[in-house]
């Protein structure tokens, strides 16, 4: 089936570069600077995703000059405006582009793409702020607050996030932060949420100050998604890692300023057909709780990096070849499994973050995408980890215990049938009997604005539907359903209901025992929230 329009939004979302020089090619079609400076900038907010910034083809095919002066103007035209069944979106039948639009974009592919600027150690230490100093900091809390029972919670348009206390439900500040941040990771103290925008720039938030603020920030590139900290025993607080989108690096920096000691570009070969690739992006990272390590997944080239932080100077890195198109994923149960997602490539990769291998590649259906997926005990086939996709209705159960299930470990245990495609979150926690799924890209807006719930002791039953969306109360928008949340007790669990920047959005908070609304906060500040990081739960990775 082709891409549908909310899943090609979804992957090709408003990048954060500007300022490529206009490069004149020889057997390309004239341009005017004006028309270049359009078609420069729709392809960084819409065809960059797929396509690659250096249009070498990553998702979507590349888009090099020698394949594109020799297809044409006309060729180029047809494909972008009615789209093709092998994935590329109809951007001229949807009304996304016009004709002349589609006229400019065809003639801009068949010059060299322009290069976006490098950020090295002289940009990011240019741009490095410590606001507080780590000996000027409080020494205990300013406040009664469960600091283990805050949320950091994502206002993407507004570039704020909002940190919520989770007792009171009370917003104890709006930080202003990069754009569009990401995702927050706790630091394993609890004192600290680290935050990643996409435009790159890190922010560190403190949870001793009464009103939570920055003490130190940082931009590590010009797009980037991902930020963690390290996990292991011995190291609490003081290594942190941001990885890139563009320049493909990652960087390992101080966990109390954020200042930056070593990057690593991520250029390089691809494990199945061995070719250059040079812009391989870094998509999730999470903190071994094994070894003094981050594991960094490359995107692009399908490896999985094990940086070792314990001697910066004299790095280590263990690489794991896994699979291309590597993009989330989490725990599972017992913290010694990272179970990711290939998601283009329809594969969950396993690295064994003990042994340093990749433990199983396990084939599933199209698109898998857990965000950290889900681990419950299923009682027919024991612990499992659970993803949901994007492209079709499968949540698809993995059995993770080698040593008391071992016909099921690292297979598929089971599949169950959700509400329909378009899922990005799927969440449960260890005290509750409830398996959530969101279905937030689904194009039926009956499916997208509620969620699916499993009882995990009854799975066969199938799943009830939660009207979210209506709970809110909100006027008109697209108020789709994104990532459940739990929070640290485990009995509610906090649903965004996500608008455009200029209609009503929500946090829609439910009973999770009774499955019926608890709580919701909305008001004018409440703009578009996406992600929730509870502090407990994010260090603890329990999900
Ligand atoms: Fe995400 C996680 C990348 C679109 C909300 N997203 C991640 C991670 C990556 C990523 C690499 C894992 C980080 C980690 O664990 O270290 N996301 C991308 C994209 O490249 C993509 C497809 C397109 C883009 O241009 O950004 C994309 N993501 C989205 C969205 O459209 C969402 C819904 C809203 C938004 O912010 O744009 C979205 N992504 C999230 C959230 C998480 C996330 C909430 C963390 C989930 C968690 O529970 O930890």
């Amino acid at each position: 089936p082709g891409t549908t329009m909310a899943e090609a939004k979804y992957k090709s979302a408003s990048s954060a570069i500007e300022g490529g020089k206009q490069v004149v090619s020889p057997g390309a079609p004239n341009m005017t600077e004006d028309e270049f400076a359009f078609a420069q900038k729709t392809y960084f907010q819409r065809c960059a995703g797929c396509h690659g910034v250096l249009r070498k083809g990553a998702t979507g095919l590349p888009l090099t000059t020698d394949i594109t002066q020799k297809k044409g103007t006309d060729y180029l035209k047809s494909l972008i405006k009615f789209g093709s069944p092998g994935g590329m979106p109809n951007w001229g039948t949807s009304g996304e582009l016009t004709d002349a639009q589609i006229d400019i974009m065809a003639r801009f592919l068949q010059h060299e793409p322009p290069t976006p600027p490098e950020w090295g150690m002289p940009e990011m230490k240019n741009s490095w702020k410590v606001l507080v100093k780590p000996e000027d900091r409080l020494k205990e809390p300013e406040h009664d607050y469960d600091i283990d029972n805050i949320f950091a919670v994502t206002l993407r348009d507004a570039g704020e996030v909002a940190i919520i206390d989770g007792d009171s439900k009370k917003v104890l500040n709006y930080v202003p932060t990069g754009y569009a941040v990401h995702i927050s990771r706790a630091s394993s103290s609890g004192r600290y949420f680290t935050t990643i925008g996409r435009d790159g720039k890190i922010d560190l938030i403190d949870l001793y100050m009464k009103k939570p603020d920055v003490v130190a920030s940082i931009k590590i590139g010009l797009e980037a998604r991902s930020v963690e900290n390290s996990r292991y025993k011995g190291y609490e607080d003081k290594i942190a890692i941001a990885g890139a989108y563009w320049p493909p690096h990652y960087v390992l920096m101080d966990g109390q300023t954020l200042e930056p000691k070593k990057i690593v570009s991520t250029r390089g070969m691809t494990v199945d057909t061995q070719e250059y690739h040079p812009e391989p992006r870094v998509a999730a990272i999470v903190g071994s709780h094994k070894h003094p390590e981050f594991i960094v997944n490359v995107k692009e080239t399908g490896q999985i990096k094990l940086v070792d932080y314990s001697d910066i100077d004299n790095l280590q890195v263990t690489t794991i070849d896994a699979a291309p198109f590597l993009h989330d994923g989490g725990w599972d149960s017992s913290r010694r499994y990272f179970m990711t997602a290939a998601n283009e490539n329809d594969r969950i990769a396993v690295v064994d973050a003990l042994e340093r291998k990749l433990e199983a590649l396990i084939p599933v259906e199209r698109i898998p995408h857990p965000g950290r997926g889900a681990n419950f005990i299923d009682p027919k086939y024991g612990p499992v980890w659970a993803t949901s996709a994007l492209g079709n209705a499968n949540i698809t159960l993995i059995g993770t215990d080698p040593e008391n299930h071992k016909e099921h470990a690292f297979k598929v245990a089971r599949i169950l049938e959700g509400q329909g495609g378009g899922s990005l979150f799927i969440k449960t926690h260890p005290k509750s009997k409830n398996l959530w799924v969101d279905t937030p890209l689904n194009p039926d807006p009956a499916i997208s604005q509620s969620v699916a719930v499993f009882d995990i002791d009854n799975l066969d039953a199938g799943f009830k539907t939660l009207p979210i969306a209506e709970w809110a109360d909100l006027g008109p928008g697209p108020k789709r359903i994104v990532q459940p949340e739990y929070n640290k007790a485990g009995d509610e669990v906090w649903f965004s209901v996500w608008s455009g920047m200029n209609e009503k959005s929500a946090i829609v908070i439910v009973d999770d025992k009774t499955r019926k609304l608890k709580h919701v906060i909305k008001g004018d500040k409440i703009v578009t929230p996406t992600g929730k990081f509870n502090n407990y739960n994010t260090r603890n990775e329990i999900y």
